[in-house]
């Protein structure tokens, strides 16, 4: 899909402040794709609709979840989880996006998984590191983006479930999945 259209399209779905987040992480994708060989024309998409379904009602997410097939799991672990994988299905549904690659990045961009593909490790890093991103440790994984995409996801990763688990906050498991799967590619 053309970049101008694609943005049309998500921008309807999202705040301001999303909307920018999301230009962000299309700059920061483009430039991690080039860097590690992904297809640019992939990662630019998957960034534009990443969070598509960030501002859908919870209860709508909800019965995706539970009428499309999705993981039952996705119910159990609070509501942030839920915007990739239903945002992903979205995405094909109502954009008509039908890229297995775009589509997959999506999905997991919030928690990664166990093998993750170059794409979606450049999709979920670049969420994480995108320029209007401003938190402790984010200059960390920055530099270390420039060098190797693996140890910069790890890093990304073992941050979140830090972060979770000072909020007592419940972790999905794939997030612990992607953080055994990327020590296991590092090792
Ligand atoms: O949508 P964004 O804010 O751009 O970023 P994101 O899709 O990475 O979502 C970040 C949020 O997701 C943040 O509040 C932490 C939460 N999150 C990430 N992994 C997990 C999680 N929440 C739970 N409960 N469990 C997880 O494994
Ligand atoms: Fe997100
Ligand atoms: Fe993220
Ligand atoms: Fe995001």
């Amino acid at each position: 899909m053309e970049r101008t259209k694609a943005l049309e399209i998500v921008k309807k779905q999202l705040t301001e402040h999303r909307f920018i987040h999301t230009l962000g992480v299309e700059e920061t994708s483009l430039a991690l794709a080039e860097k590690y060989g992904v297809d640019p024309k992939k990662a630019e998409t998957a960034a534009i609709f990443h969070d598509y379904a960030k501002f859908r009602p919870k209860e709508e997410m909800r019965d995706i979840v539970r009428s499309e097939g999705l993981s039952q799991e996705l119910l159990y672990y609070g509501n942030e989880v839920l915007h990739a994988p239903v945002g992903a299905f979205l995405v094909e549904k109502e954009v008509g996006i039908t890229d297995r690659d775009v589509l997959s990045a999506i999905y997991y961009h919030t928690t990664g998984q166990g093998a993750m593909t170059e794409l979606e490790k450049v999709i979920f890093l670049a969420d994480y590191i995108e320029p209007n991103r401003q938190f402790p440790g984010v200059e960390n994984v920055r530099e270390m983006a420039e060098n190797d995409l693996d140890q910069a996801c790890l890093m990304a990763v073992k941050n979140t479930i830090t972060f979770l688990m000072k909020q007592n906050q419940k972790i999905y498991p794939l997030t612990f999945e992607a953080y055994n799967g990327l020590l296991q590619e590092i090792k």
